[in-house]
């Protein structure tokens, strides 16, 4: 116990320091493989195609790959390999090579895609001179030279779109036994591969060693873009959305990590991992995703950045100014790289999304204002912020409760005094429509008598150290053991603890929230579990020793994601699958988007950490998380009145609106501010429930058509080169343009407003007033101001009567607000459901098209046996940009027509049509006389 009150205290007074304890993270020279490989630069690539080998299958290209010793007259064949490029359905390919025939088999990611890709045709086109030219079903080519071995992916019109290889670092390291040099025979004889090297074998950082059974096993490939002027992607980072050169300094890493109080402008691994990198330029969009598990670095050479660096090579590449090239490392697993073709940023996203799964439709009440704190402490204390939200008149959705709610930090139980009638305390909530989500952590308290760790330990449930014993690590519950969910039976075993029966005091109305899934390990290396614990391998027979088990290195980013997979395989079984889970993670993987929310972890009550929400939150979106956000206020210190309101402004347009705080921070539940700043943090949660159908219906169309609900503006202006590295302000959907103010006491912020060659239009939501879009301009900001900008040609929904919670605003009516483009037209849609079950799946849902031209404004519903019985009804139709006022507009619903009042407002041209009360459950028409 005095070990663990010692750890704990030592550990919370890191927190209080402030700043990211560097010492305790890696750099890449002191992570033996980034070392290694950042110096592995051969002149020409090691590896070559067997022409003699290659075959086309359907989808699939095989070969074998040789590496070749070529020092000597013979060209001793040194290593073989096995390739395979696969072309797949909507302009991706995928290039895998593994070695021909391992000593171990290497570890292949699990989890990530959502399912087998789909192949597309490959045809081989030619065969001459050492080079092989294969076609896709849409008319893009793969050449690939056999010697050295090298990839160019051309775009339809025959250009280069994308190299790999272009650099010589394609590498696999053979695994090899420990104490036996490598031999590889082959018909000219034999051959030993490179002298043993005792760091290969083991390796220490800080007091911590790893003992590395299998050796060295990195895998790593070089990319180039050519014409792209920016690289983007690789979540996540607290840097900005377009990526920088690195080679002056550290690689970008992606390791899943518990960086508390982590820095900004970094490229310091923090909790999730993404390895996927979009190019854009003007004149294509591209992009890759190395599908690895394990530790990666992420090298970026933009040749148009000027650096020393990047001049010496411009030398290399001929002065070919627009060119990034990106390089990825891990330190094991085999080589897996999807490539995309574009060409449009649009096109990228979906394609890397098809491959890893959209994010599903959400329950309604989860993008509306959740209020959270380390720790609301007693069900008192839950009682009185609910009722706080309803005294000031503020709405509220979701109640969360940190780790204090547990019995001591035993995951599945609730601490007998403070907590003792957790039903009572979640029907208060429930009958105001109102959520409640409690935190599970993937550590297990090693307590006698603790249900989970007696169940654990007894099957051997528990992931095992270097020896093969029951691993045991330091966390929040002082010893700790961690569940092995790459087994199923623990991963079934861990679902079903979220049964009603199995976890009293929850019902349909509590959710989830998964943190420290990374996994931290307070004691870990770097924070986390040690590389050589073995995680569970189904048996086969003759995989014996190294063979039977994973190691932690190799799965370790996808171990959160096999946690949070059993949080939602559990939510939806325990209600039979009728109800949409809501789950919260912080660790993330490609995949992650199918299952969880996520949010950007520990940052801080400072304005840098408000503004680098933006960045964070794009780049997560761009690969396929659109459902993210940041602790609003900051997790760490206290915010005061204006950044606090700035925060709340800028989490209202942010997918994931959540407010969270330290325990040993102030308390700061809106109505503990001035009344002035009570009001603002009101009026910013309101706006976010005016617009709540608008989120609704963007999350429902990123469910069906798997493009990012927050957007980068070069997404919807690809041409746009001023575009390109705008991070401070973003697009949600395709047409309102969010520009929050993040800095501390300005009266004016600049905008980019984009589209001047579409003699696009710009609508202020707050006046209507008309901007013609000329790129850069000022926007005076009072306190009360939050810069955003409805598109002209777009339609978007609101509901002005906010209520105290989501679910009691089901049945309220619309407001439709209609923005003119140049041609007097605009578009929208609308997607209504019950906001919670699965019925849309059986048509009890409506999705509208709501067009506006012609002087008529039409309700469509699109989906034709919509089945959902929605009382919504239309209340206000707003349309701006109007020059002329119609003399009358008329609503013609089924057989029913009825006059309609209409009110101008000169000035700002809006026209505002009352009451036309027309039900949104069938479609309608107002028509428009002049
Ligand atoms: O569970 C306590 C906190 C939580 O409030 C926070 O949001 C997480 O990111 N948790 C981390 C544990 C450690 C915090 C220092």
């Amino acid at each position: 116990m005095k070990t663990l009150t010692f750890f704990l205290v030592a550990f919370l007074a890191i927190s209080v320091s402030f700043g990211v304890d560097r010492n305790n993270f890696k750099t890449c020279d002191q992570s033996g493989f980034c070392n290694r490989l950042r110096k592995f630069k051969p002149e020409k690539s090691q590896y070559a195609v067997n022409l003699d080998t290659v075959i086309v299958h359907g989808s699939v290209l095989s070969a074998e790959v040789n590496t070749v010793d070529t020092s000597t007259e013979k060209k001793i064949i040194l290593w073989r390999y096995a390739l395979r490029l696969s072309a797949l359905k909507d302009g991706t390919f995928r290039i895998e090579m593994d070695e021909a025939d391992p000593l171990y088999p290497r570890y292949r990611t699990q989890l990530s895609l959502n399912g087998e890709p789909k192949g597309d045709s490959l045809k081989l086109v030619s065969n001459i001179n050492g080079q092989l030219t294969v076609k896709n079903g849409q008319g893009h080519s793969v050449v690939i030279t056999a010697e050295p071995l090298k990839f160019e992916f051309l775009d339809k019109k025959g250009d280069v779109a994308v190299v790999v290889n272009e650099n010589s670092q394609l590498l696999v390291e053979p695994l090899k036994e420990k104490g036996k040099k490598a031999v590889e025979n082959d018909d000219e004889g034999s051959l030993a591969v490179e002298a043993e090297d005792e760091s290969a074998w083991s390796e220490t950082f800080k007091s911590h060693h790893d003992s590395k059974p299998r050796g060295n096993e990195a895998v790593s490939i070089d990319i180039s873009f050519p014409d792209a002027d920016h690289v983007y992607g690789i979540p996540e980072h607290t840097d900005n959305f377009a990526l920088k050169t690195t080679t002056d300094g550290e690689p970008y890493r992606l390791f899943n990590l518990d960086v508390f109080e982590y820095e900004l402008n970094s490229r310091m691994a923090i909790y999730g991992a993404i390895p996927v990198m979009y190019s854009h330029g003007t004149k294509r969009s591209a992009g890759v995703f190395w599908h690895n598990s394990a530790e990666t670095w992420v090298d970026v050479v933009n040749y148009a950045e000027g650096t020393v660096v990047s001049s010496l090579v411009n030398l290399v590449t001929g002065g070919q100014k627009r060119r990034v090239d990106a390089r990825f490392m891990s330190e094991s697993g085999v080589v897996d790289l999807f490539v995309f073709l574009g060409d449009k940023p649009a096109d990228v996203f979906r394609q890397y999304i098809t491959l890893t799964g959209v994010a599903p439709l959400p329950p309604k009440f989860s993008l509306a204002y959740h209020q959270s704190r380390w720790n609301y402490v007693d069900q008192a204390d839950v009682r009185s912020v609910d009722e706080g939200f309803d005294t000031h008149d503020i709405p509220l959705d979701v109640i969360w409760l940190d780790i204090e709610y547990t019995d001591g930090k035993k995951y599945f139980t609730w601490d007998p005094i403070k907590f003792a009638t957790p039903q009572d305390m979640v029907a208060n909530l429930t009958a105001k429509g109102r959520k409640l989500v409690v935190i599970i952590d993937p550590h297990i308290k090693r307590e006698a008598g603790y249900f989970v760790h007696e169940d654990a330990t007894e099957n051997g449930y528990y992931v095992k150290n270097k020896d093969g014993n029951d691993y045991e690590g330091w966390c929040w519950p002082g010893a700790s053991s961690y569940l092995d969910y790459f087994n199923p039976v623990v991963s079934k075993y861990y679902s079903e603890r979220y049964r009603f029966e199995n976890f009293p005091g929850t019902s349909k109305d509590v959710h989830f929230w998964n943190d420290m899934n990374e996994p931290s390990v307070f004691n870990g290396p770097e924070i986390t579990m040690p590389k050589d614990c073995r995680h569970y391998k189904p048996p086969q027979d003759g995989h014996e020793g190294l063979a039977s088990y994973w190691e932690h290195r190799h799965v370790h980013n996808e171990y959160g994601l096999f946690f949070i997979r059993g949080t939602h395989e559990g939510s939806l079984q325990r209600a039979d699958s009728k109800y949409r889970p809501f789950i919260l993670t912080r660790a993330v993987f490609p995949g992650t988007q199918r299952y969880a929310a996520v949010w950007t972890g520990d940052n801080m009550a400072e304005w840098g950490h408000l503004a680098v929400t933006v960045p964070m939150c794009l780049s997560l979106a761009a690969a396929g998380v659109s459902f993210c956000g940041a602790d609003v206020g900051g997790f760490f210190k206290y915010p005061e009145a204006e950044l606090m309101t700035r925060w709340y402004q800028a989490g209202a347009f942010q997918p994931f609106f959540r407010a969270h705080s330290h325990i040993e921070t102030k308390r700061r539940e809106p109505w503990l501010y001035e009344p002035a700043t009570t009001a603002l943090l009101r009026e910013a949660v309101r706006r976010r429930y005016a617009l709540l159908d608008f989120w609704y219906t963007l999350f429902y169309e990123h469910s069906t058509k798997g493009l990012p609900v927050m957007r980068p503006l070069f997404q919807e202006f690809p041409d746009e080169e001023e575009t390109f590295t705008i991070d401070d302000e973003y697009l949600l959907g395709a047409n309102l343009l969010v520009r929050p103010v993040t800095e501390p006491g300005v009266n004016s912020v600049k905008v980019y407003l984009p589209g001047k060659e579409s003699k696009t239009i710009w609508y202020d939501v707050d006046s209507y007033k008309a901007i013609p879009a000329a790129g850069y301009m000022h926007q005076e900001v009072n306190i009360g101001k939050i810069p955003v900008y409805q598109r002209g040609g777009s339609i978007i929904p609101r509901k002005e009567r906010v209520r105290r919670s989501s679910a009691l605003m089901a049945d309220d009516p619309y407001t439709l607000v209609v923005a003119l483009d140049v041609n007097k037209a605009a578009h929208g849609t609308l997607y209504i459901d019950d906001g919670e079950t699965y019925e849309y799946r059986d048509s009890k849902y409506i999705y509208a098209n709501i067009d506006y031209k012609n002087n008529e404004l039409n309700y469509t519903i699109v989906n034709k046996n919509a089945k959902y019985p929605t009382r919504s009804w239309l209340e206000r139709v707003v349309i701006a940009g109007i020059r002329n006022s119609p003399k009358s507009a008329k609503l013609t619903q089924g057989d029913k027509t009825t006059a309609l009042q209409l009110t101008l407002h000169k000035g700002n041209d809006v026209l505002v049509v009352r009451k036309p009360g027309a039900t949104m459950a069938a479609s309608w028409t107002i028509t428009f006389g002049y």
